[in-house]
């Protein structure tokens, strides 16, 4: 059952920290599995992944084999009906769109000293995406993830991807396409996050890996983190709508249910001034669920998950919402701003009735990969930014030098670190005076 609360009642407090707290992941402890097959692809380059591929996807492939060949993307891609291929097509356009306006500006100034400083962003030069296989193989997490990287300025893209017993979606190859990658494997688990971390004579290491997977992948991306970056461990996703009292509650069961059907761990919370709302939108979830293709998993979530919350006003509801600082924010009410302006820890906002969460899993533009586990209280989703780093620059004029440089000298010393100040002071011509005391 679902979990009913109030904020008036006396016991709310103690069933929302409850709800909190709630952990919704069974750590599986698969460290030392990871940490022995990272070292084998290490040692043994391709033939590890070969052998690691062979045993886990049912797939006999050798060094030449391990990347999609380019008749062969067409030939799967060909497949794609023309009505698939324009959603898609429609999806990649808005997200590079969304992605181009996040593009950061370099900045440069003269302070009054003469010191010109500023900064300067470049993209990393070769992405790894890890895409999962089978259920979980989702066309429009390419799209998320190797749009930002392009736009980015990112150089070598490159996707790795499962096919148990060589099953590839042929919507992911397009997707991929349509994201200008350049090289597609069709390996996955650790031995995937392995060779793109450490490299193989047939994958180029890259410099940074993103994408979702399962508990193998992300112990792989913790343990090669270092070597090279990454872009978060994702947890179960969540949802949370807000809604008042003049609301639809048959859309609303449905945006719950969007979050439930992703995962038995997912979670689905609706916060409402409105009692009869609250219980009429548990009324449609319950009645849609068993309708649902997907009915074990969106039930299970619902089941163990489930929240529903009435409280007294919107401001309650916004303090709430801060508190569980949701991956999705829905706010399905007359004033959406007003009460986004409220929400400020939140991987997303969709804003009104019209918003559907669903659309910004593929088509509005702004990213799906979002923090989740509350993590959105000091984290944001993927963006343009993941594959940018920032560079420094400072260049000093010899005025510039003679009136910040004597600060750095005597902070130099007083860290005892001799040749720090004497590199400064040998310019100003002041290497043989002492500090004055
Ligand atoms: N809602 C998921 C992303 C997704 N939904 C992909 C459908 N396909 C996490 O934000
Ligand atoms: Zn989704």
């Amino acid at each position: 059952m679902p979990v009913f609360l109030n904020a008036r009642d006396a016991d709310f407090e103690q069933g929302f920290r409850a709800m909190l707290s709630a952990k919704r992941e069974v750590s599986t402890d698969v460290n030392d599995a990871v940490t022995a097959i990272i070292r084998d692809v290490r040692d043994r380059g391709d033939a590890a992944v070969c052998a690691l591929t062979a045993r886990f996807d049912r797939l006999s492939l050798t060094p030449a084999t391990l990347r999609f060949a380019p008749e062969e993307i067409e030939a799967q891609i060909a497949r794609v009906t023309p009505e698939d291929r324009a959603a898609l097509a429609l999806a990649a356009e808005r997200i590079r769109a969304y992605h181009a306006r996040q593009m950061p500006e370099d900045a440069s100034w003269t302070d009054p000293e003469g010191a010109t400083l500023g900064w300067r962003w470049s993209a990393v030069s070769a992405a790894g995406l890890y895409v999962p296989g089978g259920q979980a193989a989702y066309p429009s997490s390419v799209l998320m993830n190797a749009i930002p990287a392009r736009v980015a300025g990112v150089e070598r893209l490159v996707i790795c991807v499962p096919t148990p017993d060589g099953v590839i979606n042929p919507l992911v190859l397009l997707a991929a396409q349509l994201s200008g990658v350049d090289e597609i494997y069709r390996i996955g688990g650790a031995q995937a996050v392995a060779a793109m971390a450490y490299g193989t004579d047939t994958i180029a290491p890259v410099d940074k890996i993103t994408g979702p997977g399962n508990a193998y992948v992300a112990a792989a991306k913790r343990q090669v983190f270092g070597r090279v970056g990454i872009d978060m461990i994702a947890g179960p996703s969540e949802v949370l709508v807000i809604a008042d009292a003049d609301q639809n509650p048959e859309w609303l069961a449905w945006d719950l249910l969007a979050q439930a059907e992703h995962d038995a761990d997912a979670q689905s919370i609706l916060i409402t001034t409105d009692p009869a709302m609250a219980r009429a939108v548990a009324e449609a979830v319950d009645r849609i669920i068993p309708t649902l293709e997907r009915a074990a998993i969106a039930g299970a979530s619902w089941r163990d998950y489930g929240t529903l919350i009435v409280v007294d006003d919107l401001d309650q509801a916004a303090a709430l919402s801060n508190r569980i600082a949701p991956e999705h924010l829905e706010l399905c009410v007359a004033a959406p701003e007003a009460l986004a302006a409220k929400c400020v820890h939140a991987g997303a906002i969709f804003l009104g009735a019209h918003t559907p969460e669903a659309v910004g899993d593929y088509v509005s533009g702004p990213n799906h990969v979002l923090p989740t586990a509350r993590s959105a209280r000091f984290s944001s989703g993927l963006s343009v930014m993941d594959f940018l780093k920032r560079t420094t620059m400072a260049r000093l004029t010899p005025g510039a030098l003679a009136a910040i440089g004597p600060a750095a000298v005597r902070l130099a010393a007083s860290e005892g670190l001799q040749a720090h100040g004497a590199s400064v002071q040998a310019r100003l011509g002041t290497l043989n005076e002492r500090l004055p005391e």
